[in-house]
């Protein structure tokens, strides 16, 4: 039997399966904000685990950083600590020596995505999270979203809520959400070395790598930063073009937020 074409059909169709799919979303175990290395890797690793992940990535495509790998080359570099965690995705690595390794970008992003879809996880592009919602006690419980569109074409288009038990903020150099919540709450303390966003250093590839897995935290009630948006937030120094820190504070992520949602 061939399809008969109708293109209302098609219309009905796209949009009764976004909105059922995103429906199922409004109540999460974690909002990931950010589709990186870091959102990603921790997308993957909770929703394995059973929980209900979405990731929430402001640009139509996901991958984050990896796709300029280092200035527009599209490699990236890995150490031996991160090795198995792109290899467990099927990422095939290059051995340099001394610990090193290299991946291709495009083949980092896709393998990384699908690995975190196969895992359970929603991916939903095209949405920038605007807003943090808060409960009684000023604990994040959730995020608000709006077409990443609007905020380029500065609409005044109200936006629509999530819920989440634990948000992360993957958003990289920007750390939007804590930016977010350190502007928006009064008096919010976070968990950095000056109770603000403290802003990232300039690039020391050694101890920003060293010290990221360790930096990875919930940083707000109801918050955990992960990537360069924990670097940003705590007043580390950026790595540059070395990414399996990236994949590593994915990681702790994850185990963060499954502590926070175990009963
Ligand atoms: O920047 P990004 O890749 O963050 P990451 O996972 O990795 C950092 C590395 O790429 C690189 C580096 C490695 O050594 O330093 O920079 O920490 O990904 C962050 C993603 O968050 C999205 C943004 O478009 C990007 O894809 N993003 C940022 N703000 C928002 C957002 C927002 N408010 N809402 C939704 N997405």
């Amino acid at each position: 039997m061939s399809t008969k074409i109708d293109a209302t059909r098609i219309t009905s169709l796209i949009v009764s399966s976004f909105a059922e799919d995103f429906l199922a979303d409004v109540k999460l175990d974690v909002a990931i904000v950010g589709a990186g290395p870091a959102g990603l890797t921790a997308a993957r690793l909770v929703a394995s685990q059973g929980y209900k992940v979405a990731v929430f990535e402001r640009n139509l495509h996901v991958g984050g950083g990896i796709w300029g790998g280092g200035m527009l080359f599209p490699r990236l570099v890995v150490q031996e600590e991160a090795k198995a965690l792109l290899e467990e995705v099927g990422i095939s690595l290059k051995a340099c020596g001394e610990g090193y390794y290299v991946a291709d970008s495009v083949e980092t992003v896709s393998k990384s995505a699908a690995a975190a879809i196969d895992a359970g996880a929603h991916m939903w592009v095209g949405m920038t999270v605007e807003d943090v919602m808060i409960d009684d006690q000023q604990r994040v419980c959730g995020v608000v979203l709006n077409w990443g569109a609007v905020q380029k074409a500065q609409l005044h288009v109200d936006p629509l809520a999530v819920q989440a038990r634990v948000v992360i903020d993957a958003t990289g150099h920007d750390c939007d959400v804590l930016r977010t919540i350190e502007r928006k709450i009064p008096g919010a303390r976070l968990d950095t070395p000056t109770g603000g966003v403290v802003g990232e250093r300039p690039m020391n590839a050694a101890l920003a790598e060293a010290q990221i897995a360790e930096l990875t935290r919930e940083v707000y009630p109801g918050v955990i930063a992960a990537g360069m948006a924990v670097n940003a937030a705590t007043g580390a120094p950026r790595m540059g073009p070395i990414f399996g820190g990236m994949f590593l504070s994915g990681q702790r992520a994850a185990q963060i937020a499954a502590q926070m949602l175990s009963p």
